[in-house]
């Protein structure tokens, strides 16, 4: 590209430290006030300038990606999830899409064991009697859990995090269950003693616990529906730090409501920010504000790899992080 510095529009705020490297790389236009853009912002960003940097929050279907303009060439997303961008209307106006993937991996592993633990434990159940001054004293019968050791855990997508939660898990003496598209390589199958399910199904109705970390893509859209929901024995919990929109979770709600799976805990949901308004209410779920991979270190790598994506672009290079449709 020419030598001019590229024009990067970036549709939030983020950590101090990125947005002052990218000032210093390229002509950015920072969000300092972090408000979400709306469809008709955004489409003028991808108007005027060679490089979107997105979040989540930014909702990039057809229509919006239509309205690029011939210098846009990157779509450099903040994340590692991309299925807020259409990836194929992208990919036929010649725009690149990159994410970040990698260094989400350990802190997203990390609290979806903390939510395994949590609900398993009843957590936040307990601190939330102590915090409402309700503690009358010990009881012996009060207040249990399950026991994690020599359960089953069930991992649907034993990608990067999937077989990073089955180390965690391993070590609280999990049995590693997992349903993906293939299998995992022997070298890794045999360091996590994982046992693969080629049917879902068979294994949902094996498990004592379910995680779920697959990417949320056309394919996985209520992956977990209301019959696979259904095959779920009583005492199972279920676990997503991945997308909302995996699971059905109004479908999810009512059986956590009738007590007909043990419970959840849940970081995404399917029409975020909104939860069904069922699950604010039971105390067999606990429920987080999508903040699995919030870290400052992860926010600063993520910074990171969305300059040096950008960067490499710049220098004439194909951005190390590019996410390739599905259909090629
Ligand atoms: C990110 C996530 O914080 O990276 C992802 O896919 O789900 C989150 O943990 C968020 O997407 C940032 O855009």
């Amino acid at each position: 590209m020419a030598s001019r510095k590229p024009k990067v529009i970036v549709t939030r705020k983020l950590p101090d430290a990125v947005e002052t490297r990218m000032r210093e790389l390229f002509d950015a236009e920072l969000n300092l006030d972090d408000a979400p853009m709306s469809p008709d912002a955004l489409a003028a960003a991808l108007g005027r300038a060679d490089v979107l940097a997105t979040t989540i929050t930014d909702r990039l279907d057809e229509g919006v990606i239509s309205q690029a303009g011939p210098r846009l060439k990157l779509i450099a997303n903040f994340g590692v999830g991309v299925d807020h961008i259409d990836l194929a209307a992208a990919h036929s106006r010649g725009i690149f899409v990159t994410n970040t993937p990698g260094v989400l991996t350990e802190d997203t592993a990390d609290l979806t064991m903390g939510l395994i633990l949590a609900s398993t434990r009843r957590v936040v159940e307990g601190a939330a009697v102590l915090q409402a001054g309700e503690f009358r004293g010990w009881n012996p019968t009060w207040m249990l859990g399950r026991r994690l050791r020599g359960k089953r855990l069930g991992i649907v997508g034993m990608g990067r995090i999937g077989q990073a939660l089955a180390r965690r898990a391993r070590a609280f003496g999990l049995a590693i269950h997992y349903h993906n598209r293939k299998p995992v390589s022997s070298v890794i199958s045999e360091e996590l003693e994982a046992t693969y399910w080629e049917s879902l199904d068979q294994m949902l109705a094996r498990m004592d616990i379910v995680s779920v970390n697959c990417p949320h893509t056309p394919g996985t859209y209520h992956l977990l529906s209301a019959r696979r929901l259904r095959l779920l024995q009583p005492h199972a919990f279920i676990v997503n730090t991945a997308r909302g929109e995996i699971i059905d979770e109004a479908a999810l709600a009512g059986m956590l409501e009738r007590n007909e799976i043990a419970g959840a805990g849940l970081d995404v949901f399917e029409h975020e920010p909104s939860v069904n308004p069922k699950l604010l209410k039971l105390k067999n779920v606990v429920l987080l504000p999508h903040m699995s991979s919030a870290t400052i270190e992860t926010r600063l790598e993520m910074g990171d790899k969305v300059v040096i994506n950008i960067r490499t672009w710049m220098d004439g290079h194909k951005p190390p992080d590019r996410v390739i449709p599905e259909f090629l």
